[in-house]
């Protein structure tokens, strides 16, 4: 199988590591429009068909899909494009900048019959994968109560500067993340409530989100992110868990530390990811998620199904985090549904 990869940026890095990783994937073209990035990853992993116009790189074709991880102002145009030549497409969360783009994106694809991913990896991490299995398989019986929790105060902002650039911050970067595995755990969602709060200032989005989710199995959930957060034990980039459910109750807690406990007793796992050759502390987790996801749709194709973040799945993340901005801005409570 062969791939295409668009945007060799900040995180593209570990996508392409991850692929050399999958048997029988080969990237064997790449796009940027800044050269140098183009030329330093094009040596660093030995790829070279090398393209600063993906029209021109997809014209030219010679590959089954196109991985697209730029930023998320250029998704649509790539997305499109990709449709018009035939490809499978993975894109890089977020899916667009508006709910309207995002469904245009998935009709263009789906009317091609090809498979479209997008790369939403936390629900990969080994530590989270673990508990949904955990939670699916009902361990803890019926959960009927949820906190998904991300509180840091780690410098975000170095790597990726167009984070503290966007009128948008937390909840389209990283409450996607978590707004998605709370789906992958409790279900979809028929209302959410969200509140926000900008409490770095040399930032133009906001860094803290709140958000009460009502699952349509039952199930309540608070999502809470933050980037404003000093912890005395740093815990980026870990997702916390607390989880009740009718037959027990689970944590998911720092360190990776899992602790289940039912009427059988208490039982504690560590969880901690393992440290992938071309990975590094504390990304170690995403890092291995990556590849967990990319070895997802690679299988997915293989075996004629669609991946388990196929695009139509999530749209109704998306829809969340469309809807956690409304909630916020008009002090109600909304059911992604209607947008
Ligand atoms: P980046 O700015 O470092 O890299 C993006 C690259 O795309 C740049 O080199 C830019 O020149 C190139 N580019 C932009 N438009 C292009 C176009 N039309 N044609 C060719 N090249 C183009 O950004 P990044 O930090 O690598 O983030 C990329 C995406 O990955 C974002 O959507 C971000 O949200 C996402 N991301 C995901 C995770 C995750 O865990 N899933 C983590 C970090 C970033
Ligand atoms: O995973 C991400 O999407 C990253 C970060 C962890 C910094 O939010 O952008």
């Amino acid at each position: 199988m062969k791939g295409a990869l668009v945007g060799c940026g900040f995180f593209a890095q570990n996508q392409l590591h991850a692929w050399s990783e999958i048997e029988g994937v080969e990237i064997v073209a790449l796009c940027d429009r800044d050269e140098d990035r183009l030329t330093q990853t094009g040596e660093a992993f030995g790829i070279a068909r090398r393209y600063t116009d993906a029209a021109q790189m997809l014209a030219e074709g010679g590959f089954d899909f196109v991985d697209i991880a730029t930023t998320v102002g250029t998704h649509r145009p790539l997305v499109e494009l990709a449709a018009q030549h035939d490809l499978h497409v993975i894109c890089q969360k977020p899916f667009a900048p508006t709910l309207r783009d995002a469904r245009a994106m998935a009709q263009a694809v789906e009317a091609t019959g090809k498979t479209f991913a997008i790369h939403e990896n936390f629900r990969w991490q080994s530590a989270l994968r673990h508990v949904i299995e955990e939670v699916r398989s009902g361990v803890i019986g019926t959960p009927f109560f949820g906190r998904v929790s991300f509180r840091s105060g780690y410098d975000v902002f170095s790597g990726q500067p167009y984070l503290a650039e966007g009128e948008r911050f937390i909840i389209e970067d990283l409450g996607i993340h978590i707004l998605d595995v709370a789906r992958a755990l409790f279900g979809d969602v028929d209302r959410i409530t969200a509140t926000t709060r900008r409490i770095n200032p040399a930032i133009r989005g906001e860094d803290v989100a709140t958000m009460l989710l009502a699952h349509s199995g039952g199930a309540s959930s608070v999502v809470d992110c933050s980037y404003a957060t000093q912890r005395v034990l740093e815990t980026f980039p870990e997702t916390l868990l607390e989880i009740d459910g009718t037959g027990g109750t689970l944590t998911l807690d720092a360190g990776y530390r899992l602790r289940v406990h039912t009427a059988e007793g208490t039982t504690q796992t560590e969880l901690d990811p393992p440290l992938l050759s071309w990975a590094e502390r504390p990304w170690h987790n995403i890092q291995e998620s990556v590849l967990i996801f990319q070895r997802d749709f690679i299988a997915a194709l293989r075996e004629g199904r669609a991946p388990e973040t196929a695009a139509a799945d999530n749209l109704k993340t998306f829809a969340l985090v469309e809807a956690a901005y409304l909630s916020a801005r008009e002090g109600r409570t909304i059911a992604p549904d209607t947008l």
